[in-house]
């Protein structure tokens, strides 16, 4: 039907999010190994695009090189035979030991060095596999304590390794644009660079800024309690967004990565909304994973349900678009959104000093926007 996933979609899941196995602080594994040859299966089954992967998703971290070769072969085979495509690619800096303290912002400068050899070969693996974003998640570059470094040091320390990252990319012909992705904290108390808008700002003090862009996680930005559409779009209009982590997350909690649009259908059609309206060509990509209840069938509902409801929820964006009450008002609202002051002159600036305003009147126009969020609640309740 029109809910039905496909690949002009551009719909992505990681290997982690589909093979995600239920772990959590408080217990073990509830589902489970997948390797990546049967995620692949996995994700054309439920008719997704894309498949993306940490380097150690894919390649143990322990693997011998021929072990790799062979594993690179046979998930290369099995994205031909299903079709599947690999756009993105990113580095696993926080689950082994060595990085219990940071990666690139680590205060050991063999940790560093290692985090940037792992990550140049993550990059070779992901180039290998046709990815063009390169994902960086700084998972545990932050603190408990933050007797251990500056703060500033550790921006220091991040900008050297990206602008490292983006000659070697430049100098292997590879074309990635990286993607940096911000979380405020989880799993460390306080990870630096905890939003968007911060990585935004760093991003324009590096040596190749064109090459670096930001990767907003729906779940991260409200954990911070922020607007995760607003991120998006400071992004977008920045022209920096390369990539997109789509998922749910209830604010005040931990890392809940739940299914997209089940925690707040509202925020995520504004944010669907906002995707399409402006022609975001890039891909759709679910960091998210199914509840510790399911199984391996749950594992597909989960995957199903996140595409379906982003499909769904571009059908209500384009039914908002066309709804001629909502229309109506829109062209109300715009009726004075011309130009307020043009550029400046010292002609512009002296007639704006000798204009009168009204302000009671000014103030006096009632704006409809409950009218307005009500046609919105009402389409997407489904009666309109
Ligand atoms: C990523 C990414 C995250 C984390 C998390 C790992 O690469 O985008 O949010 O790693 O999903 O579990
Ligand atoms: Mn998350
Ligand atoms: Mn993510
Ligand atoms: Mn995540």
């Amino acid at each position: 039907d029109k809910y039905t996933p496909r690949p002009e979609h551009r719909f992505s899941f990681g290997l982690w999010t589909v093979g995600n196995r239920g772990r959590d602080p408080f217990g073990a594994e509830v589902r489970p190994t997948l390797s990546p040859v049967e995620i692949v299966r996995l994700l054309a089954e439920v008719g997704a695009w894309g498949v993306n992967f940490h380097d150690n998703d894919l390649v143990p971290i322990d693997a011998t090189p021929q072990e790799r070769d062979r594993i690179v072969r046979e998930f290369r085979q099995a994205c031909e035979d299903h079709g599947i495509v690999v756009p993105m690619a990113t580095v696993n800096l926080f689950f082994d030991p060595v990085f219990r303290d940071g990666a690139f912002t680590s205060n050991d400068a063999r940790v560093r060095a290692y985090a940037l050899q792992k990550t140049m070969r993550a990059m070779d693996l992901g180039a290998e596999l046709g990815a063009k974003i390169f994902v960086l998640w700084g998972g545990r570059e932050g603190t408990e304590t933050d007797g251990c470094r500056r703060p500033d040091e550790a921006i220091k320390r991040l900008r050297d390794a990206v602008n490292f990252l983006c000659e070697y990319s430049l100098d292997q012909g590879y074309d990635y644009k990286f993607a940096l992705e911000a979380k405020p904290n989880e799993p460390r108390a306080d990870i630096y660079f905890p939003t968007t808008g911060a990585y935004l700002a760093f991003i324009e003090t590096l040596d190749h800024p064109e090459m670096v862009g930001v990767n907003p996680e729906v779940a991260h930005e409200t954990m911070a309690g922020l607007n995760f559409m607003h991120a998006v779009a400071q992004a977008w209009e920045a022209g920096k967004l390369f990539h997109i982590d789509l998922n749910d997350q209830l604010p005040g909690r931990y890392d809940q990565d739940f299914r997209f649009g089940s925690a707040n259908p509202k925020a995520a059609f504004w944010l669907v909304k906002f995707l399409e309206d402006v022609g975001y060509a890039g891909p759709r990509h679910f960091d998210a994973h199914a509840y510790r209840t399911e199984d391996y069938e749950g594992v597909k509902d989960f995957a199903r349900g996140c595409m379906r409801t982003y499909l769904i929820l571009k059908e209500k964006a384009e039914r908002w678009n066309a709804d001629p009450e909502i229309q109506a008002l829109l062209a109300e609202i715009k009726e004075t959104d011309g130009e307020a002051f043009g550029k400046f002159s010292k002609e512009t600036a002296s007639a704006l000093l000798a204009r009168q305003f009204d302000r009671a009147a000014l103030a006096s126009k009632g704006l409809k926007y409950e009218r307005l969020d009500q046609l919105t609640m009402e389409i997407l309740l489904g009666v309109r």
